[in-house]
């Protein structure tokens, strides 16, 4: 990476000895390092001012406001990463879906994708078609100093989900209906979703990602044979295209006690937790080589601040002999999280976790 010279690589480099990127190469911290999944885009009403009027997706295109709003959890809360203002559903914009985000509903897909026919529809993704985020990357690197950016793609599986629901679902029937009910199909959907992802990363690679996360939001609906035969050859595609580009890559999803030692199986360098599984458990069933990113429950920050102290501490002590731990949320935080919460938070951890 240091034979780089663009600004991107000039950045990685300053990064390159951040706490975080140094406890996802699992070597030793100066402290535990903590960012927050959805802690750009949420609640702080610097975020709700520069979106006012601005639908989200147009909002996921505007080069200035994406950098702003990137750049702002880092500022009031000190987080020890950035993570790129988008959404996972971007790309599949991108390459002409036609799909919107709506507010209070999520991605809403107009004609979903079900049939062979419907599947020519998903074209490769190129850096043309999201120059957008080059250029938001290009403005951040210059802002960002030593911070790490993150950058991130939904998993296959999970964009999936919302191709074949047309939006978002609890029980993701008609995206299972398509797994069991044609496999070939189901097969190269998925392949084909590994490798918009794999292009999409590529390109916030290139522009000055210095970690990549796959969010698999929904796989905790599946069961581990499922999970192996059906979704982990697409993951493992996008992990093993990414490898060896210089930066870690974070594999997470939600409900997944009984995946995450095929999850760790997919390739990632580090295995995101959310807060059903202690982390020196979650570390059993991962295996050895990888680092743990989590997880405090999101709701937890509801509570006082005495209570959210100790459940901070409680996964400090089991995180303890883990090879390496980047703390986290379970889940992305809440929508009517108060922020104060989540400064105190960092505070927290960053003075308990000094060495
Ligand atoms: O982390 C950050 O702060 C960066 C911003 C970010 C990220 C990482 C957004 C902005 N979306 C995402 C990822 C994302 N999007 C995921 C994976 C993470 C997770 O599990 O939370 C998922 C599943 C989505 C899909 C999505 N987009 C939903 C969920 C719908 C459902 O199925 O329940 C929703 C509500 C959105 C819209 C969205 N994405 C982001 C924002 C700020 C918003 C709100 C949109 C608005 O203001 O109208």
């Amino acid at each position: 990476m240091s034979e780089n010279q663009s600004p991107a690589g000039n950045q990685q480099t300053a990064a390159y000895d951040s706490a975080f990127l140094k406890a996802c190469r699992r070597e030793p911290v100066p402290h535990t390092p903590v960012w927050f999944m959805r802690q750009a885009g949420r609640s702080l009403p610097e975020y709700l001012k520069v979106r006012e009027g601005i639908p989200m997706l147009e909002s996921c295109m505007r080069p200035d406001l994406v950098a702003e709003i990137t750049l702002q959890p880092v500022r009031r809360h000190g987080v020890d990463a950035a993570i790129y203002f988008s959404d996972i559903v971007v790309p599949l914009k991108a390459i002409g879906i036609d799909l919107d985000i709506k507010p209070g509903v999520g991605p809403v897909v107009e004609q979903p994708i079900r049939s062979r026919a419907d599947l020519a529809r998903l074209r490769d993704l190129t850096p043309d078609d999201v120059s957008y985020v080059t250029e938001a990357m290009g403005i951040l690197t210059g802002e960002l100093g030593a911070t790490p950016l993150i950058g991130f793609a939904g998993a296959p599986f999970t964009l999936a989900s919302y191709l074949v629901e047309g939006g978002p679902s609890r029980n993701h029937e008609h995206t299972k209906a398509l797994m069991y009910g044609d496999p070939q199909l189901w097969a190269d959907l998925l392949d084909r979703l590994a490798e918009i992802t794999t292009a999409f990363l590529k390109v916030q690679i290139e522009a000055g990602a210095s970690a990549v996360q796959l969010f698999d939001s929904w796989v905790g609906a599946l069961a581990p044979v499922d999970y192996r035969r059906s979704v982990l050859p697409a993951s493992r595609k996008v992990f093993d295209a990414v490898e060896g580009l210089g930066v870690p890559r974070i594999h997470f999803g939600v409900g997944t006690g009984e995946l995450l030692g095929p999850l760790g199986e997919a390739g990632a360098d580090v295995v995101g937790v959310d807060w059903r599984v202690p982390l020196d458990e979650a570390a059993r069933r991962v295996g050895p080589g990888k680092a743990l990113q989590g997880n405090l429950d999101p709701a937890v920050l509801f509570a006082p601040t005495a209570a959210v102290e100790a459940k901070t501490d409680e996964i400090l002590d089991a995180a303890a002999g883990l090879e390496g731990h980047v703390f986290n949320l379970g889940h992305g935080v809440l929508p009517t999280t108060d922020a104060d919460a989540l400064t105190r938070l960092v505070e927290y951890v960053h003075t308990r976790t000094a060495r």
